[in-house]
Order: C-alpha cells, then structure tokens, then sequence
C-alpha cells in the first residue's frame, strides 16, 4: 500500500517522540516495573504501556491524605483485555475472576467497549497477571494505545448464519489490525509464545510494523460492526463503523462509516462528538484492504502535533470527506459501491432469554455500569463464577456493559436461572425502563481524567430518577440514559437520551435529545448544572412527554417533535450524511 506524506505545519507533539524513540513500544518498560523505589513508572513508559493494555493510575479518594503524609499517591495498574467482539469460555471466565479478586481490587469491570477491565493491580502484580491472561489465550495488546483497538461488533451474533459469519470476520479483524511488534512477548511472556502460536524468533529480533510502521497511528482509532435493527455498538460513534447488509439470510456485505467519535474538552468548540459518514457499500472479502486504506490514510494524513485534533473525525473534517475518500480509492485501486438499505431500531440491550437459529438459548443479564462485585445481597462476581463453573457455552460482553450467557441448551436453561436467582442477576425482569437502559462511565476514583461522579452516581441518581418517572406514569418507559465523569464520552453521552456529562464535583452538564437507535446526536438542554437544577428541569418535560407521546415514541424523537429542541444540523444526524 502507498503512502501519502502531508506538509507539517507545527512540530510532532512529545508523545510521537516517545513512540518513535520506543523501539517499538519497549522504552524502558522493563526497567520501570522493575524499580522497587517507586509503585509508578515514568511518564514515558506510561505512554507506552498504553499500547499493552495498561495505564498507570492512582486512588483519587487518597490523594489529599496521603499528600499530607508527604507519601507518593497510591498508585496502581489499570489493565483491558483484548476480547475481540467481547466472547469469553467459561475457561478464560474463571481465569478473568481469579485475576480480579487475587491480584486486581475485587471487582470485573464490562466496558463500554465488551471487554473486561481490572483495576487496582499493583507494579509487580503486574507482569504475572498479563502472562495469566496471555495463557488463557487471551491479551491485552493494544486494548489501549494509538492503534486499532479490540473490533466490537454486535453481541449475540448467533442469531443467524450470517451473524456469526459477521462475528467471525470482526475477529478476523480485530487479529489482522493488531501490532505486530515483539515487545509485547518480550515483556509480559520473557519472549516465550503459546504452543498454538507461531514460534517467535528469540531476542533480539528486527521489528517491522507493516501496518503501522515505527510510529504507529496518531490517535486511537476505534472499529465497530452492527447487524440491524440492533445498533448496540453505536456504529456511528466509531472511527470506522461497519453496518451488515444481510439479505435472503445471507451476508451481502457491510456499509461504511468513517469518522465517528465522541472526546470533546469542555469549552474548547474545534473539540466535538461527530458522528460517521456513510461512504459506500462493500463486500466481505473487500473488507480487510478497505479497513487498511481506512487505517493507513489516517496514519498518513492524521494529526501528529495537536492530539486533540488527532482523531480520524478531525483528519475527515480537516481535508474534506470527498478528498478522503478519494485518496482511499486510489490506495484500493476500485471504487465503493453505493450505501444499501438499512434500518435500526434500536441501540440498547435485549434482556432475558432469545433463542438462537440453531436452537441455543441466550440469557442477557443486566449488570450495573459493568462492575461485577459482591456487594451486599447482590453477588455477581460470586454468581458469575458459579455460572462459569457450570455453563458449557461462552459468554459475550455487550457494548453496553452487560453479559451474555450464550450457547445454552434448552436442558440447561432451568439450572442457569437458579443460579442468576439465587445471586440477584435477574434484576432485568423487575427493572425500569431507565435502569435498564443506563450506562455510566468508570470516572472517580481510578480515572485520572474524571471531573466528577459517575458510576458511584448511579446508585444514587437512578431512584430519584425513577421515583419522578413513576409520578408521570413512565416507570416503564425504555429511555436511554448516559453519564460520563467528564467530556471524553466513554459512555458515549452524546447518543443518550438523556446524558449527564460532568463538569466538576456534584455538577453536570443535562444534554437531551438522541434518539434510540445510535443516528442522532444530543444537545446541551442546561450547563453545568447540580442534581437538583437536573431534576427540576426534567419533571416539566416527563410530564409533557407522558400526556403529549405517541404510542411508540422515543423520550429524544418527542424532545424534538415538541420543539423543546431545535432541530439539528445535518451532521449531527447519521442518516442524513450518506456520501
Ligand atoms: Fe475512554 C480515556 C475508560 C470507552 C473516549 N477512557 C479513558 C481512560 C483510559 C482515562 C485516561 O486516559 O486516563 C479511562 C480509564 C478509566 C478507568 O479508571 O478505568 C477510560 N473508556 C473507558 C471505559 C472503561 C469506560 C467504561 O466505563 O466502560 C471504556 C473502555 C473501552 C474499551 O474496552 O476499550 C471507554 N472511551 C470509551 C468510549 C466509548 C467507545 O469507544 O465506544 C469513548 C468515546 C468514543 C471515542 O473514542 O470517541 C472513549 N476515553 C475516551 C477519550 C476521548 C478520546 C477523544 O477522541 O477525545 C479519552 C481521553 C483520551 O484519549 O485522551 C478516554
Ligand atoms: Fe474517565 Fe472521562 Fe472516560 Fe469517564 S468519560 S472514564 S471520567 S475519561
């Protein structure tokens, strides 16, 4: 593939330098983890390890404290694991709880990207747990880091032949886009590779990223793969969104979108959620190459100096759609054809048993923002363990932070719900509308970037929230409520009916108006805001929402049809930017 340099008109920010000074993502990791002085690694190797999955953080609650103390924060490891299209065994399942509860903080994090999360590891805890995940064959490289991340693709995907068929090419993908750098082995493993997988030449060896070469992308860059009516992944907020076209029971191919993305920095407007551009239709076998001039013109064209404005949505935005697509075409050498038909219904979860096409049972549980812990009653680590110990299928992660208990045979069904009754897993029967629907970001006490609550707000916000909903009668209204500690969107807040994206401690910005189904974004309805201006400015418009709806209309599609909204642009909307 050709490659197409840009003139450079402000110097490459510091982190290009630390990736091009890396030896392909080594730095000096190794003698980093290995200084006993410290439970930290320096800023550079910080950046780096990034791409093996891993970010330093620290206990926010103990900050101050421990300052006083004139100790150094509390500092331990975040790691994500690589689950492309988020499928786990119950082999892999058990491994994943041993990790949480020996080595992490007790607690399995589901992401918003259907992978799992541990936090609280500690420095030397650190190399023993990725090879513990390395020998479940499994991984954690380039779960984070500027590179293709785990490909999502729609949960549940044994509804039909061709949803697995999809599946199987996400994870085709998600393989095939993944850093070819030996460092990862090197660090984690000692140089040592699995029985099942290619010998590795022993150290030292020449690296070559032929994908990425030394710097790789400028950005993260995110893929995601949706089978309609469901949107679960929220095609449109990815950096390339792939929309099955399956017709007559067969996989036909995918529409393309490019240039989704959700990170804003508050008060800065060349910072924006975008939604991605249909730019044609392909065929399955057209898939990777498509992927590889998606991935390697933004490599070449992405900006490298400012990394606020490094994302794909900006290359897009900067150099023009047409031209983008252009410069795609001519790497491919053959044109996209037009965007097929297609419609979604909806982007969040199905909950409670679906059968698949081949007669197994599928059981989606509801799992708050993700996190399985023991907690009083509710033990769902505990309960998830048990589940694991005895299914005999797989479990799949949702990209709205649920879990799957896929592959059940009819037989099994009874003995699996005894075992979600008895560890309270079957919240999903009895929930409202808006907790089903409710996805929140990890924010405080481990992200460093968090301005205020939100996970740990939930609990809290969501009975206030549903006791207002029942005096309106909507106690059983699906609404889709999305928060997120601060402006970057891990919840991806801008597609949520209703989101609350936080400002600083205890406050808010309210943006209203999404759709259900992942094509529209939201807008600020009130800024920087505290719980009670929140649901103040809510009760008014539940109450004309519950007298005033159409029998199967949306909260958001009514926020706009009652003109409490304005309308918006075009490019806020996905189905109205089809290239
Ligand atoms: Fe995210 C950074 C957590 C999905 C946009 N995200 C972070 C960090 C690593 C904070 C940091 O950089 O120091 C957070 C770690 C918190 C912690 O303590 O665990 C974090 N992001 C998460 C997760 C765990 C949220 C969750 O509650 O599930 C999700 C992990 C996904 C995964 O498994 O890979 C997660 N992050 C997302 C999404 C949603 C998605 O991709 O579908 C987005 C919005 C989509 C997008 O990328 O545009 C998202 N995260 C960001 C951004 C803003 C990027 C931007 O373009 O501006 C940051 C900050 C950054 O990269 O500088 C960020
Ligand atoms: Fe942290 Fe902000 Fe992402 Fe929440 S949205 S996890 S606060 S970076």
């Amino acid at each position: 593939m050709t490659t197409t340099s840009i003139p450079v008109t402000a110097p490459p920010s510091e982190f290009e330098r630390v990736k091009a000074n890396s030896n392909f993502l080594r730095g000096t990791i190794v003698e980093g983890l290995a200084d006993p002085i410290t439970g930290a690694i320096s800023d550079d190797d910080n950046k780096l390890l990034k791409f093996h999955g891993s970010y330093l953080q620290d206990d926010r609650d103990l900050r101050d404290e421990r300052r006083k103390q004139k100790l150094e924060p509390a500092f331990t490891f975040m790691l994500r694991a690589r689950l492309p299209s988020g499928v786990v065994t119950p082999a892999q399942w058990l491994v994943f709880d041993q990790i949480a509860r020996e080595h992490a903080n007790g607690t399995l994090r589901i992401t918003t990207r259907q992978t799992f999360q541990w936090h609280g590891i500690i420095k030397r805890n650190l190399k023993p747990t990725i090879a513990a995940i390395h020998a479940s064959l499994a991984g954690t490289i380039a779960a984070c880091g500027d590179v293709v991340r785990n490909v999502v693709s729609t949960a549940n995907p044994i509804e039909s032949a061709a949803h697995a068929e999809a599946y199987a090419l996400a994870t085709m993908l998600s393989n095939e886009l993944a850093p070819k750098t030996h460092a990862y082995h090197e660090i984690w493993l000692d140089g040592e590779a699995l029985v099942s997988e290619p010998k590795l030449a022993k150290p030292p060896v020449k690296d070559h990223e032929p994908l990425y070469g030394p710097t790789y992308l400028p950005r993260k860059f995110k893929i995601g793969l949706a089978i309609p009516p469901l949107n679960d992944v929220d095609v449109f907020a990815q950096d390339l969104g792939l929309i099955a076209i399956i017709e007559g029971g067969a996989l036909r191919g995918f529409n393309v979108a490019i240039g989704g993305g959700m990170g804003v920095t508050h008060g800065d407007d060349s910072t924006y959620p975008r939604l991605g551009s249909l730019i044609g239709f392909i065929t399955p076998d057209q898939l990777l190459t498509v992927a590889e001039a998606v991935v390697t013109v933004q490599r070449d064209w992405g900006n490298r100096s400012e990394r606020k404005h490094a994302r794909l949505k900006y290359t897009l935005d900067h150099r023009g759609l047409d031209a983008f697509k252009a410069e795609m075409e001519s790497r491919l050498a053959f044109a996209l054809a037009p965007v097929r038909p297609y419609s979604f219904d909806h982007n969040g979860d199905r909950y409670g048993w679906v059968q698949g096409h081949d007669g197994q049972w599928h059981l989606t549980l509801h799992i708050e923002s993700g996190r399985l812990a023991d907690v009083g009653e509710r033990r769902w680590l505990t309960g998830l363990r048990e589940l694991a110990k005895v299914h005999t299928g797989d479990f799949r992660m949702t990209c709205n932070q649920n879990v799957i208990v896929a592959n059940v045979a009819a037989g099994d069904r009874t003995r699996i719900d005894a075992i979600v009754r008895e560890h309270h897993l079957d919240g999903y029967l009895q929930q409202s509308g808006v907790r089903r629907h409710a996805v929140a970001c990890v924010a405080l006490p481990t992200c460093g970037l968090a301005m205020a609550e939100s996970e740990r707000y939930v609990p809290e916000l969501l009975p206030k929230l549903e006791s207002l909903l029942d005096r309106h009668g909507l106690i059983e209204a699906p609404i889709l409520l999305r928060l997120s500690g601060c402006p970057n969107g891990c919840s991806r807040p801008y597609l949520g009916e209703i989101a609350l994206v936080g400002r600083g401690p205890g406050r808010y910005d309210l943006r209203l108006g999404a759709d259900f189904r992942g094509e529209r974004l939201n807008q600020v309805y009130r800024e920087n805001i505290d719980e009670a201006a929140i649901l103040d400015a809510l009760d008014p418009l539940f109450a004309r929402y519950a007298a005033e709806r159409t029998a199967t209309e949306g909260f958001g599609d009514f926020l706009l049809r009652a003109a409490v909204l304005a309308p918006l642009p075009s490019r806020r909307i996905a189905s109205q930017v089809v290239a």
